[in-house]
């Protein structure tokens, strides 16, 4: 009798283990369960559901060697590790020492990043209309007191600017989530000699993304393609 309920415990226990949420993800199995795991989820449902999955992931220098391309005259490299086509992109980035991304929009559900190596700065902006000097109306309140009232603002016209909210660090085995209409954000390696790297997963995949080249003037950006330097660990022949 106690044999048997033992069994059943292990048996439960197995089952458990078994489970879709639960115990250490590595690379290869990571890549084969992001497509049918994103199709079944809503835009709404993915973040959290793929941050737990991010956070299974255990990935160990020799597991993702190559798809390291560092390359100095760039600021950073894009390298596929893996997608389907529809609904999601792996990318691993080599960040060069010092040097940062324009700040930047991500057309798709989200942007999950996992430091590999290194240490990386994200800020963190939101766009907003710049506005003119306020406008009160002013008048007695009952008890003499003056009371304000703010009237609309006027939008100067054209005019936006994009404010930082928050700068973070992030250390080997940080993961970071970013959407759209949490704002947008750029990355800088910290470090001044060595190579950061990271690893980025946008779903579904996106061709291309908005930028903005000058710091803080939300007004002028550009819509850019993005590459990649490698694919599958094969550098792309310019
Ligand atoms: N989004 C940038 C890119 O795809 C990298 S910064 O982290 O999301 O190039
Ligand atoms: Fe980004």
């Amino acid at each position: 009798m106690e044999d048997r309920q033992g069994v059943a415990r292990l048996l439960a226990l197995v089952t458990y283990n078994m489970g879709d949420n639960t115990g250490i993800v590595k690379l290869d199995q990571f890549v084969r369960e992001l497509g049918p795991r994103l199709s079944k989820l809503s835009a709404a449902e993915k973040k959290e559901s793929i941050l737990q999955f991010y956070n299974r992931l255990e990935v160990s220098k020799a597991d993702y060697a190559r798809y390291v391309h560092p390359d100095p005259s760039q600021k950073y490299t894009r390298n596929l590790v893996s997608t389907d086509d529809s609904t999601y992109t792996l990318l691993l980035l080599v960040w060069s020492p010092s040097m940062e991304s324009p700040i930047h929009d991500h057309p798709c559900d989200g942007c999950w990043m996992r430091i590999l190596e290194g240490n990386l700065e994200e800020s963190r902006y939101v766009l907003e209309e710049n506005k003119d000097s306020c406008h009160f109306a002013v008048e007695a309140g009952e008890n003499g007191a003056i009371v304000a009232e703010e009237r609309p603002r006027v939008k100067s016209p054209g005019g936006s600017t994009l404010r930082c909210t928050t700068k973070e660090n992030y250390e080997e085995g940080s993961i970071a989530f970013i959407e759209d209409a949490m704002g947008y954000h750029k990355i800088r390696n910290t470090s001044d000699s060595e190579f950061a790297v990271s690893l980025h997963l946008y779903s579904p995949p996106f061709d291309q993304c908005k930028f903005w080249p000058s710091q803080g003037n939300g007004d002028v950006s550009l819509t850019g393609n993005v590459c990649f330097h490698s694919e599958y660990g094969e550098l792309v022949q310019r």
